[in-house]
């Protein structure tokens, strides 16, 4: 496909551009900020990742695209004076090919971010293929003092016994499950039982996909530790949330 082979230029055409997006504490505070990538194609608008990430996976691109978005997303944040955290989605076919923890570390000792400050997503499809080789790099994650979060937590298949084997620092409620509270019971009831998990667990609970104040009361109510979505700020380039990152800590 013409996308495909557009894609192979991108990174050198510098043609890729990070989002990012507020992550608030449940009081409203923004404690850190999900890094989105964007593909500003040349004879098309802003081209979505939920288009060519899955072209990337397919094509083996991912890896260098990944590793293209840890390292200005970590150049980014090591300029903020507030300190605060990032959260780097990373794909799992990049744990499949690519030597991620030696990555991560490279990138981390190359920009003199503090480790703590980064979280990667990651979704349970990392965990499929090759379950004992996923926990192992996942480990090797954590040994760097990196967090590791699960994403889209609900959409897949055995994620509880994906929690007891391994220690995930945060739980993402999926969208799909905050944009139906107010109008499908069995949503809510979804929800509440996730954050009671993460609490059981005591694993902060992040909702993502927060757009209405009735979600956001329901959410805190709940006891949810983090709220993400347009209610809290959309996804934009970083210029936008200048002020936010500037303001000392
Ligand atoms: O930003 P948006 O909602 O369009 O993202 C769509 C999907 O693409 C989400 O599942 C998100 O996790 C994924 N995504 C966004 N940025 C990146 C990235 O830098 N790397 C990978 N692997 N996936 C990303
Ligand atoms: O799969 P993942 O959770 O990484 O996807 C995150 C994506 O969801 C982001 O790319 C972002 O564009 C999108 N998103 C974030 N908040 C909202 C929201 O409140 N509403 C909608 N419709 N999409 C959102
Ligand atoms: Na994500
Ligand atoms: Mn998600």
């Amino acid at each position: 496909r013409m996308l495909q082979r557009d894609l192979v230029v991108a990174i050198e055409n510098r043609q890729f551009e990070l989002y990012y997006q507020p992550q608030a504490a449940a009081d409203g505070t923004i404690v850190a900020f999900e890094v989105l990538l964007r593909w500003r194609h040349p004879e098309r608008n802003i081209i979505s990742p939920a288009v060519f990430i899955p072209l990337a996976e397919e094509t083996g691109l991912i890896s260098a695209i990944d590793e293209w978005v840890v390292r200005e997303a970590c150049r980014e944040a090591a300029t903020w004076a507030n300190k605060l955290s990032i959260a780097i989605n990373l794909s799992p076919v990049d744990f499949r090919r690519g030597d991620v923890p030696r990555m991560l570390a490279d990138v981390l000792a190359e920009t003199r971010l503090e480790p703590e400050r980064v979280e990667i997503e990651i979704t349970e499809g990392v965990l499929i293929d090759d379950f004992a080789g996923a926990i192992a790099i996942l480990r090797d994650i954590k040994a760097l003092g990196v967090r590791v979060a699960m994403d889209d937590f609900g959409t897949g298949y055995s994620s509880l016994s994906y929690l007891q084997a391994f220690p995930f620092d945060k739980i993402k409620i999926d969208q799909t499950f905050v944009m139906k509270l107010e109008t499908n019971p069995q949503s809510a009831a979804i929800v509440h039982a996730i954050i009671g998990l993460g609490r059981s667990l005591k694993l902060p609970v992040i909702a993502e996909g927060v757009e209405t104040m009735a979600q956001q009361a329901f959410l805190a109510s709940e006891g949810c530790a983090e709220l993400q979505g347009f209610l809290i700020g959309r996804p934009y380039p970083i210029a936008h949330y200048r002020n936010i990152v500037t303001k000392g800590a």
